[in-house]
This record gives structure tokens, sequence and C-alpha cells, in this order.
């Protein structure tokens, strides 16, 4: 054996199928460090992403929620009577109530399948939404919706399928991920289509306000994903030793957050050391920005008809509808 040479790395015995430890300690071990966004969603993060959403400068939710009432009547003509809507990281629930409320009483859809990774948090919200519209079926389903097999096993199988992903969120895909993801999407939905939520391409300064807010709540977010792994992985982050940094790449037409070093250190993740040289980042997101063209032509390299787009009059986000 080499003199010196690092001992061979073992993980934490009740930590082995952990797949936030897994891909945690996979991405600090690569060059540059990054980490997938999905992590940011324990509960604690969850309730930032709420507050994110209602603060002044993050203007993707409240201008889509907008678009979704100002076209309501278009949106629920293209997604036809009688339909069975899939969405596709479903939250909440709050934004379908915005395309329900559109339908006339004698096209309503008839079946409603929010699929979610967080199983709790969506038993309750399905629930309420039921109480809310007795006449929809609620069918949540606990699982990653990038999984086919799950998808695949939805029981939709009879009514035409639409999907719903409202919020951006295919902006924080990388290129081959959203390929990826609206394929799967157009097979699943074969025959209905796909109502996608845009963020769009815009001045700078809007973005990089968007998530550098005064209040500091997009920074807790970012610095949350250390918090988690601090209590879930017995990881030692000190959260005042990492900044919260997060900048628009207008040549990749996105907002890149990182989490930066502030001074040399080394990390403890379950059971394995990490060293941080001073300034040296943790990417933690990519947030990708379209124009309306680019989208519809990834829309049709994935097998979609791109159909009508609705826009905002400032033009800051776009909602499409994708016939497949
Ligand atoms: C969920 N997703 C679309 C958000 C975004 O804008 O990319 C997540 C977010 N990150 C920082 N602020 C909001």
């Amino acid at each position: 054996a080499l003199v010196g040479a690092a001992p061979p790395r073992r993980v934490q015995a009740d930590l082995a199928d952990n797949a936030f430890c897994r891909d945690l300690l996979e991405g600090l071990s690569q060059s540059p460090r990054k980490i997938a966004p999905k992590y940011f969603y324990d509960a604690q993060g969850s309730a930032l992403f709420d507050r994110i959403c209602e603060l002044p400068e993050y203007y993707p939710t409240r201008t889509e929620r907008r678009i979704l009432e100002r076209h309501g009547r278009e949106i629920a003509h293209v997604m036809g009577p009688q339909a069975d809507i899939i969405e596709f990281g479903a939250g909440s629930l709050e934004k379908i109530r915005i395309v329900l409320r559109s339908f006339e009483a004698s096209a309503l859809p008839r079946r409603y399948f929010p699929i979610d990774i967080s199983g709790s948090h969506l038993e309750e919200a399905a629930r309420r939404l039921h109480d809310e519209c007795p006449w929809l079926q609620v069918r949540p389903v606990a699982a990653d919706y990038m999984d086919e097999a799950q998808l695949s096993g939805l029981d939709a199988s009879t009514g035409r399928r639409v999907g719903f992903f409202p919020g951006s969120t295919i902006g924080n895909f990388d290129a081959h991920e959203a390929l990826a993801f609206l394929r799967l999407a157009a097979r699943v939905l074969e025959g209905g289509g796909l109502l996608v939520g845009v963020d769009l391409v815009k001045d700078p300064q809007t973005l990089h306000r968007a998530y550098n807010d005064a209040q500091g709540v997009t920074a807790a977010f970012n610095l949350n994903l250390l918090r988690r792994a601090n209590v879930e992985l017995s990881a030692d982050f000190d959260l005042r030793e990492f900044a919260h940094y997060a900048f628009y790449e207008p040549r990749k037409q996105r907002i890149e957050m990182h989490l930066v070093s502030q001074c040399a250190q080394t990390v403890r993740v379950a059971g394995q050391n990490f060293r941080f040289e001073e300034g040296e980042s943790l990417h933690t997101e990519n947030s990708h920005k379209f124009t309306i063209e680019g989208f519809r032509k990834l829309a049709v390299a994935a097998g979609f008809r791109p159909g009508p787009v609705w826009t905002d009059e400032a033009r800051l986000f776009s909602v499409h509808w994708l016939e497949s």
C-alpha cells in the first residue's frame, strides 16, 4: 500500500441506505462540490420556500398565479372536460385550486393525482382539497415523479390525462434532466397534454433581487441544507462559516446558488472529513430561465406539440400548454 494512503471510506452504518447521505457524500467528493436542490425540502425547508413565494422580490409565484387566474377559461378549455389531472411535485396543492375554479360545472375534472415525495404533508392537503371540492376524486401519490414505474402505475387509464407542473420547477433541472422529465411526461400523458409554468429570461437585476431578498429568507433556505445535514447525517457544519451566494450567469441563462466557505475548515459528515478552503463553494441549485421559443423547442424535442402560451404584461413568467 502507498505510504500515507487514505483509509477506505466508511459511511456510518445507520446512514448507509440514506439517499441524502449518499448524494451529499458523493457531491462533497466532487470538484466543484454540488448537491441536488431536492434536498432543500424537509419540513423547515418547505416552510422557508413558502415564505420565499410571498416575498416582494420573488415575482414568479404571484405572477404565475395571476396568469392562471386571468386565463383560467382558456386553460380549462385546452385541458378539456372530465379530465384526470396529474400534478408533478404538488406541494401544498394551492395552485391547482386556481385551475379547478376555472372549469364550468359541466366540464369539471374527474380525478386529481397529486404526486409528491413528502407523503405525510400530501395526505392532509389532499383531504382538505376533497372537503372543498367533494365532486373531485383526490388520489395522492407519495412518490418521486421522476420514477417511471410509479407513474405508469397510476390508475388513470380510462380518462384523458393532463399534467400540471407549475412554479418553474422545470428550471431546477439540468438540460438532460429537463428533457428526460418532459419525455416521461409526454409518454404518461399521451393523448392529453401538460400545463407547465416556466420562468423567463429577463434583466439580471430583477433576477438577482429575487434570489437575494432583503429579509434573508432565501439565504436561510439555502443554509437550511446544512442544518438538515447536521440533524439527519450527524454532520458538523458551522452555519456561521458558510455564506449564501446567488448570482445570474447570463451565458447559461440561470441563477446559481452556492454556499461559500468563509474560512479554511474541515467538516465532518456521516463519519467522513471534508476540507473546505476559504472561498470554496458547495453548489446547491441552478434555476434556469427560458425564452418562450427556447422552451417550445425543448418541448418539441421531448415529443410534445406546443400549444398556446400565456404571459403577464411585463413578460416575467410564462405558462405553456403542450399537447402530447
Ligand atoms: C422551486 N424553484 C422553482 C425555486 C426557484 O426559483 O428556482 C426554488 C428557489 N430557490 C431559491 N429561491 C427559490
